[in-house]
């Protein structure tokens, strides 16, 4: 686990910016996103903190691309400063005993409160974000209908698509036997998924229709996780075409380029 944070109280030293310690990782092997490999010690700084002068600012775990980037995301969108602290991925995920500490689940996303209370998982940590900023209008009101259909879809993406992403990526986590089974299972389950969120969606701008909810900051994550690029355009042109409106939001622009590259989708990193 790499905090810039940490690196810059620990050693004070100027030598030691973001660009120095991916540096470091990539000449130790680690993995790192090639768009984290690509930014410039300027850059890289600005991209480790989104900061707002002196206010004080939440911590979210991050590894670029991965489930976190719907919280930077949502954070951006509400204009809230933050600091990226990278976590490290090794081939079976994340094996990091001081990161356990933080989320004993050993997963991405946990974000840091100003109050250094934490809070993992994306779902609780989406809806919070938007319950707190209610001014923003990314949840409709608790105890509205509006929040129950919010809440529905929001379940429904958590529990199929991205629980089928993880059978996808984590096989052999799901398999006594032959994992390939289990991956092969999940990619027909995941696109049957966005089939029926295609027939619930709007015909846009967003999921719901004219203004931009919590669950397209999400979708716009997941979308982005595809690889076979075009599969997913002829199953749910509905839903790519909303992720691209949220990409292309001023706010959250430059948290797709940090997580995803140029363009949409897996292979544009
Ligand atoms: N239910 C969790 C899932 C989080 C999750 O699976 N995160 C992935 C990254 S996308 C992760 O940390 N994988 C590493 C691992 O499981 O070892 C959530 O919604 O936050």
């Amino acid at each position: 686990m790499v905090s810039i944070y940490d690196v810059d109280q620990v050693h004070g030293h100027p030598a030691f910016t973001p660009v120095v310690i991916l540096r470091e990782l990539v000449a130790k092997g680690k993995t790192v996103a090639p768009q984290l490999i690509r930014l410039t010690s300027e850059t890289a700084t600005a991209a480790f903190r989104f900061t707002d002068g002196d206010k004080a600012f939440m911590k979210i775990y991050v590894n670029p691309g991965s489930g976190s980037a719907c919280v930077e995301a949502a954070m951006a969108e509400l204009a809230l400063p933050f600091e990226r602290i990278l976590v490290d991925y090794s081939e079976d995920g994340i094996v990091d005993p001081e990161f356990a500490k933080v989320n004993p689940r050993c997963q991405i996303p946990a974000l840091i409160l100003d109050d250094g209370e934490c809070l993992t998982e994306t779902l609780a940590i989406l809806m919070h974000l938007a319950d707190s900023h209610p001014q923003a209008g990314l949840a409709a009101t608790p105890g509205t209908f509006e929040r129950a259909k919010l809440n529905q879809w929001m379940s429904f993406v958590l529990s199929n698509i991205y629980e089928g992403e993880l059978r996808k990526n984590y096989p052999q986590r799901y398999a006594t036997g032959d994992p390939h089974y289990v991956e092969a299972a999940a990619e027909v389950f995941v696109i049957n998924n966005y089939k029926i969120l295609e027939g619930a969606c709007s015909n846009g701008p967003y999921f719901f229709g004219n203004d931009l909810s919590i669950l397209d900051i999400y979708l716009w994550m997941f979308i982005n996780w595809f690889e076979e690029f075009e599969e997913i355009t002829v199953v749910c042109p509905k839903i790519v075409r909303l992720a691209e409106t949220v990409m292309n939001r001023p706010r959250i622009a430059p948290v797709h380029l940090f997580n995803f590259g140029d363009g949409l989708g897996w292979g544009s990193a």
